[in-house]
């Protein structure tokens, strides 16, 4: 435990093998694992709020549950176990929320190619979650030549008509938040860091990077009240790109598509033709151990279709994975807050097949860095999903009395190899 909040502290600096107040290590283990799922919470709350939508329950759980870790208020570790699944059912709320204001917003998602690579003229590149900023941005650039290109969690956007129909969203460069320091350096654009991984900037870029509202980085001008002025006359002084030779990756299966789909998909698993979902998805972090992702996706067999979301789909997403007689077997459903919409397709598969969750030929395989991916683990163990994989590594604030429990209840397992995680799914 590392624990230095109040004025007792071990030794003036920290309380690191039991607290002074009484707090023991899995308690304050346990109290940091609810902070950063609501940090999680409070990431896409934030967004929700942006686009005029609340929920009074998802705010009070976030009251009550920083107030359940402040000095000596709750030190039992039931509760705390039962708080971090009641954390799970908040950010079930508030990434439904957050998926119905997009869908409200720029129209449910429809599937998109998207080219990419740098075309012709001069860029803005974005970064980060926000899709408002994107729309205000790209309604800013109408009448300019600018081209705006999305980066990392920014790509599942161009499936959203409401923002595909501008001209100026032309593409993607680069993939996950970990490439941007070369990303950003090799093409010389405007670049807007909208929410978080974004990282402090080297000088090779620093003055033409920007970030907006809440996100502020060393070395960064923001922009403020969605006046993306700035920006676009940097993007304008900065020049034109020179057009490369462009390829294309596929985003944007919202429900509906998928859905649409059901009758296919239902006559394919009942002849054997597909024998297995995969949802393989979460962060991207530059631990070596992210290779399993790609090996995993490589490996799994040609009857089984992978889902994904979030940043570690750009380990894998340039595979060319074909179809089962029509059905993409590679489906990009978005954000990590779109983790709602694997989940209400999880759903609708129950209902398909008439099947309990954990019945169901679906097999999750995750990965986290920050935490967002902490709120949607818990998210997955209040709806009671078992046997899911996790990795690159395991949550370092777990200790062995919180991971026995995630064991024992959930069977939550970590990576091993792809090939013997794949032959002990597939048996
Ligand atoms: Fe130590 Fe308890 Fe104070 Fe934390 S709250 S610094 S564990 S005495
Ligand atoms: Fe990625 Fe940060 Fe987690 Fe949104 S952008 S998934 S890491």
């Amino acid at each position: 435990m590392f624990c230095y909040q109040c004025s007792q502290t071990a030794r003036g600096s920290a309380c690191t093998n039991a607290g002074v107040c009484g707090k023991n290590a899995t308690v304050a283990r346990l109290q940091d694992n609810l902070i950063f799922s609501m940090k999680g919470i409070s990431a896409y709350n934030y967004h929700c709020k942006e686009l005029g939508v609340s929920d009074e329950s998802v705010d009070e759980f976030l009251t009550k549950g920083l107030y359940t870790t402040l000095t000596n208020v709750n030190f039992d570790i039931g509760d705390l176990v039962q708080l971090a699944l009641d954390s799970g059912e908040a950010n079930f709320k508030v990434m439904k929320m957050l998926k119905e204001a997009h869908i409200e917003n720029f129209g449910e998602p429809v599937p998109a190619e998207v080219k990419v690579g740098a075309q012709e003229g001069p860029g803005i590149l974005v970064t980060g979650h926000d899709l408002k900023a994107l729309e205000e941005l790209l309604k800013q650039c109408e009448g300019t030549d600018v081209k705006v290109y999305t980066h990392s969690e920014m790509l599942p956007a161009h499936g959203y008509p409401e923002l595909a129909k501008y001209e100026s969203l032309a593409g993607q460069l680069g993939g996950s938040w970990i490439d941007q320091r070369k990303v950003f350096a090799d093409y010389n654009v405007a670049i807007l860091g909208t929410t978080n991984c974004v990282l402090p900037p080297k000088d090779a870029y620093a003055d033409r990077l920007f970030t907006m509202d809440i996100v502020k980085i060393p070395g960064a001008q923001v922009i403020e009240d969605y006046d993306f002025k700035p920006l676009i006359d940097k993007a304008i002084e900065l020049g034109g790109l020179e057009a490369e030779e462009l390829s294309t990756i596929s985003t944007g299966f919202g429900l509906s598509t998928i859905l649409s789909l059901a009758p296919k998909i239902k006559e394919l698993v009942l002849e054997g033709k597909i024998k297995r979902f995969f949802l393989v998805a979460g962060c991207d972090s530059p631990n070596p151990r992210m290779s399993y992702y790609r090996e995993f996706v490589e490996n799994v067999p040609e009857d089984c279709i992978v889902l994904t979301l979030a940043c570690n789909k750009f380990r894998f997403n340039n595979l060319e994975l074909g179809d089962i007689e029509g059905i993409p077997r590679l489906l990009d459903l978005g954000q990590c807050n779109d983790a709602i919409v694997a989940i209400e397709l999880a759903v609708a598969l129950c209902e398909l097949f008439e099947m309990e969750l954990n019945d169901l030929p679906l097999t999750i395989v995750l990965s986290w860095m920050e935490q967002k991916a902490a709120a949607i683990l818990w998210t997955l163990l209040y709806l009671g999903k078992t046997d899911m994989f996790i990795g690159p590594v395991l949550p370092a604030w777990a200790n062995d009395d919180i991971l026995n429990v995630l064991v024992e209840n959930f069977n939550l397992t970590p990576i091993s190899t792809p090939k013997e995680d794949i032959k002990k799914v597939m048996g």
